[in-house]
């Protein structure tokens, strides 16, 4: 006999964006990413101290079928790796042609999209921004603030994420601190890993 489901709550906290129930949650330190930072000497050193935590994912359990909506909370560090904020790894959905929404409640960040043709985009995320990610675009979330950027995202259950692309040929596009400040500038690594 089918289980018959019932509608459900989760409660977010909106200062610190954590679930409950916390649901699946995904962990990432520096050592799960390092081959994504530019820097290599700061990633090295880093290391040395420790592995520090760069994001924090609750996903609240729903099925990954279409008709259902995944949603979760992201909760990205305040840091950097030499000059380059702290970032989610990012990543196109499995089934490209799916959008998603963020609303973001806490902190500030940049949201880094990249079309599959490698046109690229930014958009500011700040408490209050709701960003919506076109389909077919990859998207990756960079805190430039001092505190935990906070975001709540919604998307197709059956999306699925494919990180391949992202790990072999990065962003076009990077976010670095120039006197604190974050600007937008060239990935030089981007280039050499298209050829
Ligand atoms: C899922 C959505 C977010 C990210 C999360 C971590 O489609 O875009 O929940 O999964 O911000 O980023 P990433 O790139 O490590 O999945
Ligand atoms: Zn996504």
């Amino acid at each position: 006999m089918a289980i018959l489901r019932q509608p459900f709550n989760t409660h977010l906290n909106l200062g610190n964006g954590v679930l409950v129930p916390e649901g699946v949650k995904v962990v990432r330190h520096l050592s799960d990413m390092k081959d994504m930072y530019q820097d290599q000497d700061a990633v090295q050193h880093l290391l040395k101290d420790g592995d520090p935590l760069i994001y924090v994912v609750y996903n609240v359990e729903v099925p990954e079928e279409a008709g259902e909506l995944q949603h979760c909370t992201s909760i990205v560090y305040p840091g950097r790796v030499g000059n380059e904020f702290f970032m989610t790894k990012g990543h196109f959905h499995s089934r490209a042609g799916t959008a998603e929404i963020y609303l973001t409640l806490r902190g500030r960040g940049i949201l880094l999209m990249q079309a599959q043709d490698g046109r690229t985009a930014t958009l500011d995320m700040f408490p209050g921004s709701v960003s919506y990610i076109l389909p077919y675009w990859a998207h990756r979330s960079i805190n430039v603030g001092p505190e935990p950027l906070v975001f709540f995202a919604v998307y197709p259950g059956d999306a699925g994420h494919n990180y391949g692309v992202i790990e072999e040929k990065g962003f076009a596009k990077m976010v670095l601190a120039q006197d604190d400040a974050p600007v937008v500038v060239d990935n030089p690594r981007y280039a050499c890993r298209r050829t």
